[in-house]
């Protein structure tokens, strides 16, 4: 028998409830606009206890490189990969233990490398006392294989996922998709690298020697509390902007260096921050050469002092250390902080080059596409929504057809409720960005992407071509929107 409930007492709970948030809402708001913005945000930031941080000395970690992860396949076509979601145990400070998770280790997890053609086999075992999934962030997929919210592998169980790569060379990244906890466990740590090499990456004369001079850069923040743990805040902060660190960490090591030849060096580097967009330069003010966009390389290189990175994206860069002395010091600037510095240590030498043709990037064109989606953000907090909805696991909202191609226009109009940049992720493909405001987008967007930034009062246009069938997510990439809803269901059919 069910139970009927009296509704007016809930109601009148909700609406309360509902009308103290909006207050507190606006106020602050008004607060962050009278101050400008940033003021009031970092003073509310979840801060490092003081103690922690007199520990901390810069310079003193070598960066560390993730291991490259062992194929266990006899056949050449063919990959096999074990990882192991686990808990561990971190230190970010010397002496100090923080509780982490990792992936076949304490924090992060090793670079799956894998060839275009391949078949890929991979087991996933859940040591973790909470259910969680592995998503495989652009990569090419059938809805099955995309590791999203409806592939959940409980805890001391495993997951088998197996697909074929057929996509280009690129920089792609794992990490859980866990409904409503992936803010917190890549926070945790759960996150790792995913390469594709193809024929024409292979033969490039670019820096392509892993961990030598092509080196990952996982860029992501963390605040400690005083006995040393990374306490996943739930504070109104956190849950407005997303949660935002004051420790920025680079392959889980803060302020770590890197010797370095006079010699260009390849850096894959990739936001796996929770929510913060980061603005990434030299710290000599020095240019660099993007070579790679999320989904591959640029057609050609493309200059640049600065380079801004939302969450969940990617970007390969070139950076010539040969005109620099031996002994000379600069820094990676990540938010204007030095969060990685290069030491330059020794000759080298150096045959490979900067190209000026990478890759022929097809644009696909307007008319090849057979509809219009238009998607619209809202919101901060809670009340973060698409087109007026959120995430509902039992409801699709787009139907696509499998082979068709479509241009979705984002768009994240201004207001009060409303004033954040969000980065707009879709599973299972790799889009062109057509315009942003109606003007093309810069040199370095005009890749293959699986992410964009849709700044306020922006309407970014992308294109789309859907290969894979199945149910797929689009959402914000800021980790705590998406898990408050800021996502919503497409599915690719064949008919
Ligand atoms: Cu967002």
């Amino acid at each position: 028998m069910k139970k009927k409930y009296n509704k007016w007492p809930i109601t009148v709970v909700s609406i309360s409830i509902i009308s103290i948030s909006s207050i507190i809402f606006f106020s602050l708001k008004m607060n962050n606009f009278s101050l400008g913005h940033g003021s009031m945000m970092d003073s509310m930031k979840s801060l490092t206890s003081n103690s922690l941080k007199e520990k901390m000395v810069e310079n003193k970690t070598r960066l560390p490189i993730p291991p490259l992860l062992e194929n266990k396949s006899l056949n050449p076509n063919t990959s096999d990969f074990t990882l192991n979601a686990e808990k561990g145990i971190t230190s970010f400070f010397p002496g100090v233990k923080t509780e982490t998770y990792g992936y076949n280790g304490n924090f992060l997890g090793p670079v799956i490398r894998v060839k275009k053609g391949e078949k890929v086999n991979i087991h996933v075992n859940n040591r973790l006392n909470e259910a969680t999934t592995v998503h495989w962030h652009g990569l090419e997929v059938d809805g099955e294989m995309d590791g999203g919210p409806h592939s959940p592998i409980m805890p001391g169980s495993q997951w088998n996922p197996s697909f074929t790569v057929n996509q280009p060379a690129a920089t792609l990244w794992y990490h859980p998709h866990q409904q409503g906890k992936t803010g917190e466990q890549v926070y945790k740590g759960l996150a790792g690298l995913f390469y594709i090499d193809d024929n024409n990456s292979e033969k490039l004369n670019i820096p392509k020697d892993y961990g030598v001079n092509d080196i990952p850069l996982v860029i992501q923040d963390r605040a400690f509390n005083s006995n040393g743990n990374m306490p996943y805040s739930t504070n109104i902060t956190s849950m407005m902007d997303g949660a935002i660190g004051d420790m920025i960490i680079v392959n889980g090591a803060i302020k770590p260096y890197l010797d370095v030849k006079k010699i260009k060096m390849r850096f894959r580097i990739v936001n796996g921050a929770n929510a913060k967009i980061y603005p990434i330069k030299l710290s000599n003010g020095e240019p660099f050469y993007q070579i790679a966009s999320d989904g591959g390389f640029l057609e050609a290189p493309v200059k640049l002092d600065q380079l801004i990175l939302g969450p969940g994206e990617r970007a390969e860069v070139l950076i010539d250390f040969s005109k620099h002395e031996k002994g000379d010091e600069l820094s990676l600037l990540g938010d204007g902080v030095n969060i990685l510095n290069f030491n330059v240590k020794e000759d080298g030498i150096d045959t490979t080059e900067i190209p000026t043709h990478l890759t022929d990037v097809n644009m696909l064109p307007e008319t090849a596409a057979s509809k219009i989606r238009r998607f619209q953000l809202e919101g901060m907090g809670n009340m973060v929504s698409i087109n007026g909805k959120k995430m509902n696991m039992d409801r699709i909202d787009e139907k696509i057809k499998l082979g068709d191609t479509e241009i979705w226009e984002i768009t994240n109009p201004k207001n009060m409720m409303n004033n954040m940049s969000h980065p707009f992720h879709i599973h299972g493909v790799q889009f062109e960005i057509l315009s942003r405001n109606g003007k093309e987008p810069p040199a370095n967007e005009r890749g293959f992407k699986d992410t964009v930034v849709v700044n306020p009062n922006e309407k970014v246009r992308i294109i789309i071509k859907f290969t894979h069938k199945g149910i797929f997510m689009y959402h914000c990439h800021i980790l705590e929107h998406e898990d408050q809803g800021m996502m919503g269901q497409f599915q690719v059919t064949d008919n």
